[in-house]
C-alpha cells in the first residue's frame, strides 16, 4: 500500500489508485463532472477535480487532475485550500462560457450536475458566457425518441463512452476543434439517420440536459383534457418498480396502487396494464416459437424491447427472419385498445387516445413504426417515458406519496400473472414463456414455476429446458446490453452458437433499468437489483403465475381473436420488420 496525507488525514491508497479514488474511499468529496466510476471513465477533460498536490522530497506545488493522476508515496494532497478552491471555480466558470443559461427551461433543472457543481464552487456571476457562440450551437430533433441539445453539451464524453465501450453501438463521435469541439453522431449523421438504436443509455449518464427524450408531456395532457377522447393509459412491468424514488420513496417500492391513482388524477379515463399483454404476448410468441421449433426454424429472436429491434434492423438486417413476428406488448395492447376495447365501453375507435409510460425511450421509435398502426392512425398515441411521467405530474402539482393507492378497475384488459410481471427484468420473458410453453406441451403445469436456472445478471446466460414432448431439451440463452447482444449475434451467424430461443434486452438490466428510466445523478445503473427483486416479488405474490391461466387472457381469446396464431391474432398482433 501508498501512504499519503489528504486534508492533513492519513490514508493509505492502493498502489496506481488516483487521488479521487483514495479520497472516495476515505469519505473526502472532491468535485468532478466528465469522470463517472461506473463506466470506467476519467477523461480529465472537465478539469474540476483539480487539487493541489507536493510529492514527497519535493518543496513545489503542483495542480493536478485528481480523477487520473496516481497516488505517490509520501504525497500531501490538499483539496480545500484558498487557490484550489479559486481554480475549480475558474473551471466551473469556463464550462459555463459556453452553456446555455435558461436552466428554469432545461428538463435537468434541480436535477443536474452542472447547476451542483455552480452550487458548489459558489458560483456568484458567469463572466465569460457567450451567447452568440453558445445558441449557434447544433439541436438535433431529428429523432421521435432522443433530442441531442449541443447548447447543454460539457463535453465529458460519457455519452461516447457508453455508447461505444458498453452498448458497442458507436454511434457517437467527439468532432470539431478547440471551443468547437463537441459531441457528434459517427459521419455527421442525424440522430434518426444515424446508426443510434435508441436504447438511451447515453441519455442516462448524460449530467446534463444536452441528452434527452423527445418531451410529450403537452401531446399526452392535450388528449387528457380533450372531454372529445377517451384517453387511455398502459404502464409497463418495469414502472411500478422504478418510479417511486423520484417522490422520496425507498428505491424499488411497488408503486403501481400510486400510479393508478395518479392517471386518474389528471383526469385518464381508462387505466390497462401492460402486464396484461405481456400475457398475451406469450401466447403468441409460446405457441410461435413451437411452430418454428417443428419446422426446424432456429433460433428465434424475441421481439418485444424495441431498441434490439431497431439494432437488428439497422447493423444486422440479414437476422430478420430470426425474429419473433409477435408485436410488444405495448404494441398488442395498444391494438386491442383499438380493436377489440371500443364494442366492450361503447366508445368508436377514433375516439381513443393511447398513451403508454414506459421506462424506455426506443418505445417512441416503436409507436411511429407505419406498420404498427391502423390505417391512418397509430396504434400508440403518445409513449411517456418513466421521466417524462413524473414531470407531468409535477406539471400538475401531484406528489405519489400523497396518493391512496387504487386499483385497477377494467375488467378486460388489467389482470396480470407473474409470467407477465417478470417481463420486466433480463431473462423473464424466457422465463414466463416456458411456463406456459411447458403446459402447452404437456397438458399439465410445471412442477415448479420459478427457473431459476434462467435468472442472474450475466451478459448472457445459457441454459437447457426440458420441454417435454416432442421437443425434449431445448437450448436458451438470455442476453442483456448491446454489447453481448452483438457478440452473440456475430455467433449465431457464424454458427458457432446453438440456440433454440434468444432473449434480448438492449439495456443492460432488462427494462428495470431502461434508457427512459429516472435518472442517477453520479451513477450508472444503481437500483437495478432493488428494483429486480420487487418484481420477482410480484411474481411469487401472484395467485396466478402462468400468462395462459390469465382469465381476461382467455375471455380475449374466446370472444374476439379465436386461439393464439389464429388468422385473426396473426392480423391484430404480429408485425413485420424492415431493413
Ligand atoms: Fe419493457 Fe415490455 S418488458 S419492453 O422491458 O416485452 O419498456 O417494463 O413494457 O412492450 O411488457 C419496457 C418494461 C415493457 C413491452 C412489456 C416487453
Ligand atoms: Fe448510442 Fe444508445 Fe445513445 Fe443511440 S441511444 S447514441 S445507441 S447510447
Amino acid at each position: 500500500t501508498v501512504s499519503l496525507t489528504i486534508n492533513g488525514k492519513a490514508c493509505t491508497a492502493f498502489p496506481n489508485e488516483t487521488i479521487l479514488h483514495c479520497a472516495r474511499r476515505h469519505d473526502i468529496y472532491i468535485p468532478t463532472l466528465c469522470e463517472l466510476d461506473d463506466i470506467d471513465h476519467t477523461p480529465g477533460t472537465c478539469r474540476v477535480c483539480i487539487v493541489e498536490i507536493v510529492q514527497a522530497g519535493r518543496e513545489i506545488e503542483q495542480f493536478v487532475t485528481s480523477c487520473n493522476t496516481p497516488v505517490g508515496e509520501g504525497m500531501v494532497v490538499q483539496t480545500r485550500t484558498p487557490k484550489v478552491r479559486a481554480m475549480q471555480k475558474l473551471q466551473v466558470e469556463l464550462l459555463m462560457a459556453d452553456h446555455l443559461q435558461d436552466c428554469a427551461t432545461c428538463t435537468r433543472h434541480g436535477d443536474c450536475e452542472l447547476q451542483d457543481l455552480a452550487q458548489f464552487v459558489g458560483l456568484k456571476e458567469n463572466r465569460f458566457f457567450d451567447r452568440q457562440r453558445t445558441e449557434a450551437r447544433e439541436v438535433d430533433e431529428s429523432s421521435p425518441a432522443l433530442i441531442r441539445d449541443m447548447r447543454r453539451c460539457v463535453r465529458c464524453q460519457r455519452c461516447v463512452a457508453v455508447c461505444r465501450y458498453h452498448q458497442e453501438v458507436d454511434a457517437l463521435v467527439m468532432s470539431g476543434t478547440g471551443v468547437n469541439r463537441l459531441v457528434s453522431l459517427r459521419h455527421g449523421f442525424e440522430q434518426a439517420s444515424s446508426t443510434c438504436v435508441s436504447c438511451g443509455q447515453c441519455v442516462l449518464v448524460c449530467p446534463t440536459g444536452a441528452l434527452g427524450e423527445r418531451d410529450e408531456t403537452d401531446r399526452a395532457l392535450d388528449y387528457i383534457c380533450d372531454p372529445e377522447f377517451t384517453t387511455v393509459v398502459q404502464f409497463a412491468p418495469a414502472v411500478r418498480v422504478a418510479f417511486g424514488e423520484e417522490f422520496g420513496m425507498p428505491p424499488g417500492t411497488n408503486v403501481q396502487g400510486h400510479v393508478i391513482a395518479a392517471c386518474r388524477k389528471i383526469g385518464v379515463d381508462v387505466v390497462l396494464d401492460t402486464n396484461f399483454a405481456a400475457d398475451v404476448v406469450i401466447m403468441e410468441e409460446g405457441i410461435e416459437l413451437l411452430e418454428r421449433l417443428k419446422a426446424g426454424r432456429k433460433p428465434t429472436f424475441t421481439s418485444c424491447c424495441p431498441a434490439w429491434i431497431n439494432f437488428a434492423e439497422i447493423h444486422y438486417p440479414d437476422i430478420l427472419p430470426l425474429l419473433s413476428s409477435t408485436k410488444s406488448p405495448q404494441q398488442v395492447l395498444s391494438t386491442l385498445a383499438k380493436t377489440y376495447l371500443p364494442e366492450k365501453l361503447g366508445v368508436p375507435q377514433e375516439k381513443i387516445r393511447v398513451i403508454s409510460i414506459m421506462p424506455c425511450t426506443a418505445k417512441k421509435d416503436e409507436a411511429v413504426r407505419p406498420q404498427l398502426a391502423i390505417g391512418d392512425m397509430p396504434e400508440t398515441d403518445v409513449v411517456l417515458t418513466t421521466r417524462e411521467f413524473a414531470r407531468l405530474l409535477r406539471r400538475e402539482g401531484i406528489d405519489l406519496k400523497d396518493l391512496e393507492p387504487s386499483e385497477f378497475d377494467n375488467p378486460y384488459m388489467s389482470e396480470f400473472t407473474g409470467a407477465g410481471a417478470i417481463f420486466g427484468t433480463t431473462g423473464g420473458v424466457m422465463e414466463a414463456a416456458v411456463r406456459t410453453i411447458y403446459a402447452v406441451v404437456n397438458g399439465e403445469e410445471l412442477e415448479d414455476v420459478e427457473l431459476t436456472q434462467l435468472r442472474g445478471f450475466e451478459g448472457v446466460r445459457t441454459a437447457t429446458v426440458n420441454l417435454g414432448g416432442p421437443f425434449g431439451d431445448v437450448k436458451v440463452a438470455m442476453c442483456h446490453g448491446l454489447g453481448d447482444t452483438r457478440a452473440l449475434v456475430e455467433k449465431v451467424r457464424s454458427g458457432d452458437a446453438d440456440f433454440d430461443f434468444i432473449e434480448i434486452m438492449a439495456c443492460p438490466g432488462g427494462c428495470v433499468d431502461g434508457g427512459g428510466s429516472l435518472r442517477s445523478k453520479k451513477a450508472y445503473l444503481p437500483l437495478a437489483l432493488a428494483r429486480r427483486e420487487t418484481i420477482y416479488n410480484v411474481d411469487r405474490t401472484r395467485k396466478v403465475r402462468q400468462s395462459h391461466n390469465n382469465e381476461q387472457v382467455k375471455t380475449l381469446y374466446r370472444d374476439f381473436l379465436d386461439a393464439p396464431n389464429s388468422e385473426k391474432a396473426h392480423k391484430l398482433l404480429h408485425t413485420h420488420y424492415s431493413e
